[in-house]
């Protein structure tokens, strides 16, 4: 079986994703995600300019032997960007393999470990009633587990919050514009007030609700140290991004202060990234995406890594994970032995109309389906139809105008 065609595709169906679609002799295609929120078109271009060339002619059922070369000629190796067109080819040919041997992929990642994928969906609101509505909202959707983000009071824009209830399902992020949106932070002003919201969310549905929180990479050590002991009575399933983590060593302050679980990683692309973080058991949760990480290859191994140290999965699936790098997800969830949780915030109509898909979400959990490959195909008209629409994520500033992580 030879490869012979590799094409790129950009659709928009609400937000932007790049999908890679490779063809064999034999007819057999397998798809992949490259979605790089903001910087969509570095990756089309490394794929149609740096990749597509060497893959015409390949053996599609050499996975690890192409993705090597790709990892390892490229010289200049890892970033987002390399990771991102890497991951899309790894995804298209265990989708066509799975498709060749007509077993879901999970099948030949070891099969099922667990009947089904448990996941936590999004919950969020400009003060806390608004929140407490947006739980329920999720709970009546199914969802067993909420990540919980409000307003910061005294601040108009603040990530995960969005002007209303944004049900990914039926909405365009409002995070995305044709350029940059300033937001707005401080620090001491969240602190404040993030017990308070967890006090509240305790208070309305019980110490048993598993919580989930993002700090977004905005506190410094130390104030994630704080912030993690002052919200230990609530007891988090895990607070998400806490300090910025290109500075694995920043986790050992945070982690000698408190119990409360921590969760790093999708804005992480290889393997090193972790390498202390892992080592040193400072994270309880690895939560990089096939996506961002170079596909289901790379993603498996981190996962075996992260075993040795009794850490779980922790996914990345919110709507800038195509259905593609979500269905490539769940086959991963329901085969690793790790599995801690799956993020899951659904897509809008549109979306799963262009990518029409085998997994499925019912009463918080999801499968993948028992569909030959990662159970997904690709309406290139219906794409077409969803011309690319420049977009970038937000920018964040502090009161006296300083850049401050996002
Ligand atoms: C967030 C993401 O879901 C999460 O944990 O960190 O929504 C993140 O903001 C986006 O993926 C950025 O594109
Ligand atoms: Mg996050």
């Amino acid at each position: 079986m030879k490869i012979v065609d590799a094409a790129v595709f950009v659709t928009c169906p609400g937000r932007n994703f790049v999908t890679l679609k490779i063809t064999t002799d034999e007819g057999v295609t397998g798809l992949g995600d490259a979605t790089l929120n903001g910087r969509e078109q570095a990756v089309v271009t490394y794929l149609r300019e740096h990749v597509v060339p060497l893959l015409i002619g390949t053996d599609p059922h050499r996975i690890e032997d192409t993705w090597q070369p790709l990892y390892r000629g490229a010289y200049w190796r890892r970033g987002p960007v390399t990771m991102a067109a890497i991951a899309a080819v790894d995804v298209a040919l265990w989708d066509i393999k799975a498709k060749v041997a007509n077993l879901p992929l999970y099948q030949l990642l070891g099969g099922a470990s667990r009947d089904r994928v448990r996941t936590y969906g999004h919950a969020n609101g400009r003060d806390i009633p608004e929140l407490l509505d947006s739980v329920r909202a999720r709970q009546a959707e199914g969802y067993q587990a909420s990540r919980v983000q409000t307003g910061v009071p005294g601040l108009e824009k603040v990530y995960g919050v969005h002007t209303g209830e944004v049900i990914a399902a039926n909405a365009t992020r409002l995070d995305q514009r044709a350029l940059p949106v300033v937001e707005d932070w401080d620090t001491p002003a969240y602190l404040r007030h993030l017990p308070t919201v967890l006090e509240a969310v305790r208070n309305e549905f019980g110490p048993e609700l598993p919580l989930l929180h993002d700090a977004h990479h905005r506190l410094t050590p130390l104030q994630a140290a704080k912030l993690g002991k002052d919200i230990e009575r609530y007891e988090l399933f895990w607070l998400e991004d806490c300090t910025p983590a290109e500075n694995q060593q920043a986790f050992r302050v945070v982690r000698q202060h408190t119990t409360t679980p921590l969760a790093v990683g999708e804005v992480f692309n290889t393997v090193f990234d972790y390498q202390t973080l892992v080592s040193a058991q400072l994270i309880d949760y690895v939560r990089s995406a096939v996506t961002h990480f170079g596909g289901v290859s790379p993603l498996r191994k981190l996962f075996d890594f992260a075993d040795q140290h009794q850490i779980k999965s922790g996914i990345h699936g919110p709507e800038d994970i195509s259905p593609v790098g979500m269905a490539a997800a769940i086959h991963l969830d329901l085969a690793v032995h790790n599995f801690g949780i799956q993020e899951y915030s659904g897509h809008t109509d549109a979306t799963n109309e262009v990518f029409r898909h085998a997994y499925t979400f019912t009463d918080g959990h999801l499968h993948p389906g028992e569909a030959p490959g990662i159970g997904v195909e690709y309406d290139e008209e219906l794409g077409a139809a969803h011309p690319y629409v420049p977009a970038y994520l937000p920018v964040n500033r502090l009161a006296d105008g300083t850049v401050h992580d996002w």
